[in-house]
């Protein structure tokens, strides 16, 4: 038990003042016709919660994750799995999210390394039929290793593709006998530092080959889940090539993976890119690819991937807002990529920030829910292209119409009439009023 401090985190309702337990997330609750759960699958993120120890550019870590044992052992590796399950029990997570570096100790030989990802694979297998907890998706670390300070798929050198396609090849190995829905792909290396000594054609047909063997190879061996881009522009490089959900998009068609391709968006990488989180949704949902969702913030006023507890509830009301009219993620879920501040260094600290992020979300949720019901912005929105659903707008929505038919189409009207207010100071009071509702 790493844990005693608390039995089982439970709904107690936004008037508790008991900080381990929800106010908003209440696991059975009905919202839009499923259970809050359904709506919110949960999943904790192997490397924050279980390896992160708060290190800085600055200083080491400050919190203890030994979990009793020396780290860097396999009796250290089982600890952080019985760590984990205890973890995610008491909070009702019921999925997690891994890298294969997260699980073992790494050793200089890939034998070896593997066949301590086998034994420890084994070992959370019985975990995971214990208390019904599932991985909602697995990837390889391609970016730690000092062999991928070139990059992985975008490497120079093709004894270090090797190794980026043998630790993939592993991975998705153990993606599949945990049961994984998905698998990821994060370019954390995959850009680069300077054009001058960058092929940058050569380097995205290359990452592009790699996906393709990978997913060759995962359907061969029964993966029928979903394999996700995470897009993130920069961090650690200068540039990297999966910098947004549209660049994404556009590289997954060119090279025919959008088939078997979706996007897994995080929200930090989102405004790194300078987008909003919603519009990254709003993206990849448009292109039928919102796959699942990295949960976390970052800091306005900093521009690094702080991976913060999300607590900003205007933004995980328009993301469920999106989710919800998307239909939701048919593999994807909410992983919370994120980790407490370097000072937050105790093991309530950890349960205090899972609890916000849930909490979060859930409202998060009820407000989106809200919004939906409530029916005025969907309503404004379908009646602001009102005039493509009749006449010349129709002709055009078609694909029936010239342009020589639109041109004398307008020289008959001869003046232009005005398109209409986009009215969109009075939809936010109105997303605000649906927020806050009365105040006391
Ligand atoms: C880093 C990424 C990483 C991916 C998985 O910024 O968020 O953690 O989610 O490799
Ligand atoms: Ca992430
Ligand atoms: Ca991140």
């Amino acid at each position: 038990m790493y844990f005693d401090f608390v039995e089982k985190v439970v709904f107690e309702g936004a008037n508790s003042t008991n900080p381990l337990a929800f106010k908003y997330y209440d696991a059975d609750r009905i919202v839009l016709g499923k259970p809050m759960k359904e709506h919110l699958p949960f999943a904790m993120a192997w490397w924050h919660n279980l390896c992160a120890e708060g290190s800085d550019m600055f200083g080491r870590g400050t919190a203890d994750k030994s979990f009793g044992e020396t780290p860097a052992t396999m009796a250290h590796a089982k600890a952080k799995v019985d760590a984990g399950f205890e973890f995610m029990t008491k909070l009702g997570i019921e999925y997690f999210c891994f890298h294969d570096v997260d699980l073992v100790p790494e050793s200089e030989d890939i034998n070896e390394t593997n066949a301590r990802l086998d034994e420890i694979t084994d070992y959370i297998l019985e975990k995971m039929k214990e208390t019904g907890i599932k991985c909602l998706w697995g990837t390889a670390n391609m970016f730690s290793n000092p062999r991928f300070m070139n990059g992985a798929g975008s490497t120079n050198s093709a004894e270090v593709y090797c190794f980026a396609a043998a630790q993939i090849k592993k991975a998705l190995d153990l993606t599949v006998k945990l049961g994984g829905r998905g698998y990821v792909f994060w370019g954390g290396r995959e850009g680069y530092e300077s054009l001058l000594n960058t092929d940058v054609k050569f380097e995205e047909e290359n990452i592009a080959r790699l996906m393709k063997m990978a997913v060759n190879y995962g359907r061969s061996i029964g993966f029928d889940g979903d394999f996700f881009i995470e897009p993130k522009p920069k961090e650690p490089m200068k540039h990297q090539y999966d910098f947004d959900a549209a660049t994404s998009i556009g590289f997954l068609r060119k090279y025919g993976l959008d088939k078997d391709f979706k996007m897994n968006i995080e929200a930090n990488h989102a405004t790194l890119a300078g987008h909003s989180f919603q519009h990254e949704l709003r993206v990849s949902a448009a292109n039928g690819m919102l796959g699942s969702i990295d949960a976390n913030q970052g800091d306005l006023l900093l521009g690094w991937d702080t991976d913060e507890f999300p607590f900003n509830v205007y933004e995980t009301t328009m993301c469920m807002y999106e989710v919800l009219k998307a239909g939701g993620m048919k593999n994807g879920g909410f992983n919370f990529d994120a980790k407490n501040r370097r000072p937050s260094n105790t093991a309530e600290d950890m349960v205090y920030g899972f609890i916000l992020g849930m909490d979060t979300f859930a409202l998060g949720l009820l407000k989106a829910a809200a919004i939906i019901e409530d029916g005025r912005v969907d309503a404004f929105i379908a009646d602001r292209y009102a005039s493509f659903g009749e006449g010349i707008g129709a002709k055009i929505v078609s694909g029936e119409a010239t342009l020589e038919e639109l041109a004398a189409h307008a020289a008959e009207l001869g003046k232009c009439s005005t398109p209409g207010s986009g009215r969109q100071e009075m939809l936010q009071s109105v997303v605000n009023s649906i927020l806050f509702g009365e105040t006391k």
